[in-house]
């Protein structure tokens, strides 16, 4: 459900990142970053509860937030936003350019947008600018390039939460989502809704308040673009032909041509309407049934591709894809040791009331400097994780560390330290730009430490945000593969990562997967859905998923 959280999050983090820009303290930019962090982690809605309960909001922050609960801003955010030009902070959205040549390139060169800064490197206009070197220019293209892109996508975290929020405030009989929604793809073009309800339904959808532009009405179909620049399509459909629609706007495209041929093959047609001979139905209600009739194995809505399921489909070859109730624990997790913003108890019964068996803690380790993180502490941890289990009988706590691959592959501990932990989750965090040799060899090095299990999102992209690390993946997953280490499927929707495509490489090459919530708060834990989603996608089955496995069987693979 949309929560009030969300938007005084979204509110706080433009006042810091404004705050910022007109040259405001960083202590304060970040006590507003962590704030609003933990104000969107936050379980309970905060229009509900008293926002002072949410750690890290004190009074100054808490009035702020009050006022935007009665008015949708605040007095300081609406000065900020008044004396930064709206240029300025359009070309902050651009990956790598910070605050101050932001405001630079605005001021001195009048460049007020991504696209006049992209003419404006491609004319050579900024050549010799001190502070702009060429590597930094060529930087500054790959990221316009890339918001471009991104530009009318978003994640499915954002298109699913704004689809269940659509459809609950929707009557009708029937209601659901199809589209790359339903096939669980991590980036979403536009939300296909589909409804048996009466035709006024479609009136009350345009009255809704996320509604910010009808782009076309109709009795059938009306399309609007939402507050967030998401566009959604509703249709009503007629409740004889609800699984033939279903089948139709779920997609893809390219799956429906091929079971349209299948259809034709048989002297039949299939449409949005049903499946018929002529002007018999032969399916129209479930999608179950016009499979069925095709002669075909129902197919899962993320394998619909075309990528081999419809023969597949056709044989009764479907593998028997991974499921979210098939997940036994959680092997990424944070707490507030560092920079999640749940207690360590807080973290683990939220665990356990999700019925795992086994629940792994992984706090960063030290080299990622701005945690602050010691091996004491980390020891200090371990005996309150010790303590900790007593309470919980039928869960196996495992306490871990997410390490920092360095650019020679190294890790932050040497092995007698990463032996003592109960499972080391390795990732990258800095120096994404090195080339592809340097980052192969950086991953393979890391494959090879005995110690390390799991490599976390492997390719540290941030969907709008920042691009794929290049490497030869081919030769990391062999290596994955020959040393027993997993890749990770990091579940976060902004990074689903690895990204099906990756995933399906990887199996090929014999590797084993860890589907994990690198959770910084609790309701971060329910994002496994997104993972399982990115898995299904990728056809994979409990057999290639570590943390579906029973815990002494896992455990056994950890090795430890
Ligand atoms: P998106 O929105 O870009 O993330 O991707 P989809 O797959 O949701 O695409 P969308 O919204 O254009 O259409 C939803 C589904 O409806 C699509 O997957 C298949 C079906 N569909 C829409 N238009 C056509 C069409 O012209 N021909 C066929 N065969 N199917 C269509
Ligand atoms: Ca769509
Ligand atoms: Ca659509
Ligand atoms: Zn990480």
């Amino acid at each position: 459900m949309a929560r009030a959280n969300d938007d005084a999050a979204a509110a706080l983090s433009e006042y810091a990142e404004l705050f910022a820009l007109t040259g405001g303290d960083a202590f304060r930019v970040r006590s507003y970053q962590k704030a609003a962090k933990a104000i969107a982690g936050f379980p309970e809605d905060i229009s509900v509860a008293d926002v002072r309960d949410v750690p890290g909001v004190g009074e100054a922050i808490a009035k702020k937030m009050e006022e935007f609960l009665q008015r949708g801003s605040f007095r300081q955010l609406d000065d900020l936003r008044g004396r930064v030009p709206e240029g300025v902070r359009r070309l902050t959205r651009v990956p790598t350019l910070g605050p101050k040549t932001a405001i630079m390139l605005f001021e001195d060169y009048g460049i007020d947008s991504p696209v006049a800064l992209g003419e404006a490197i491609a004319s050579g206009r900024l050549d010799g600018v001190k502070g702009l070197g060429p590597k930094t220019l060529a930087n500054l293209l790959k990221g316009i390039e890339q918001l471009e892109q991104s530009g009318r996508r978003v994640h499915i975290g954002v298109a699913m939460s704004l689809a269940e929020q659509v459809m609950a405030s929707l009557k009708a009989e029937r209601i659901a989502y199809a589209g790359s929604l339903r096939r669980m793809k991590d980036t979403i073009g536009d939300i296909d809704i589909l409804a048996v309800a009466p035709e006024s339904i479609m009136e009350d959808f345009r009255a809704q308040p996320y509604v910010a532009d009808v782009i076309a009405a109709g009795d059938k179909k009306t399309s609007i673009r939402t507050t967030s620049g998401l566009q959604v399509d509703l249709r009503v459909v007629p409740a004889q032909s609800w699984g033939a629609a279903m089948q139709y706007f779920t997609g893809s495209k390219e799956h429906n041509v091929a079971i349209r041929e299948m259809a034709v093959k048989k002297g039949w047609k299939l449409s949005e309407y049903g499946l018929f001979e002529g002007e018999t139905v032969i399916a129209s209600e479930s999608e179950e049934e016009i499979y069925a009739a095709l002669g075909m194995q129902f197919v899962p809505p993320p394998m619909r591709e075309d990528g081999g399921e419809v023969k597949a489909a056709l044989r009764h070859e479907l593998p028997d894809l991974v499921q979210l109730p098939d997940l036994k624990g959680d092997l990424h997790t944070h707490t507030n040791l560092t920079d999640g913003i749940a207690s360590l108890a807080d973290m683990v019964a939220a665990g356990h009331a999700r019925g795992y068996l086994y629940y792994a803690i992984t706090d960063h380790a030290p080299d990622l400097a701005m945690q602050r993180m010691t091996l004491d502490k980390a020891l200090e941890q371990r005996q309150q994780v010790a303590e900790l289990q007593q309470k919980y009988p039928d869960m196996r706590l495992l306490h871990g560390t997410e390490l920092n691959i360095a650019p020679d592959g190294s890790v932050d501990w040497p092995g007698e330290i990463l032996r003592e932990f109960d499972v080391c989750v390795a990732s990258v965090h800095s120096h994404f730009g090195m080339s592809r040799d340097e980052m192969t060899r950086r991953f393979i090095a890391a494959c090879e430490n005995p110690y390390v299990d799991i490599i976390g999102h492997p390719t540290t992209r941030k969907i709008g945000k920042r691009p794929q690390v290049d490497a030869d993946w081919d030769a990391v997953f062999r290596a994955a593969g020959r040393t027993g280490t997993a890749m990770e499927i990091d579940s976060f929707p902004d990074r689903s990562d690895l990204p099906a495509d990756l995933v399906r490489l990887a199996k090929h090459h014999g590797v084993k997967f860890s589907i994990d919530s690198d959770s910084h708060a609790i309701p971060h834990l329910a994002n496994q859905r997104f993972g399982i989603g990115i898995a299904q996608r990728a056809w994979l089955t409990t057999e290639d998923v570590i943390n579906t496995w029973p815990l002494e069987r896992m455990l056994a693979f950890l090795g430890r």
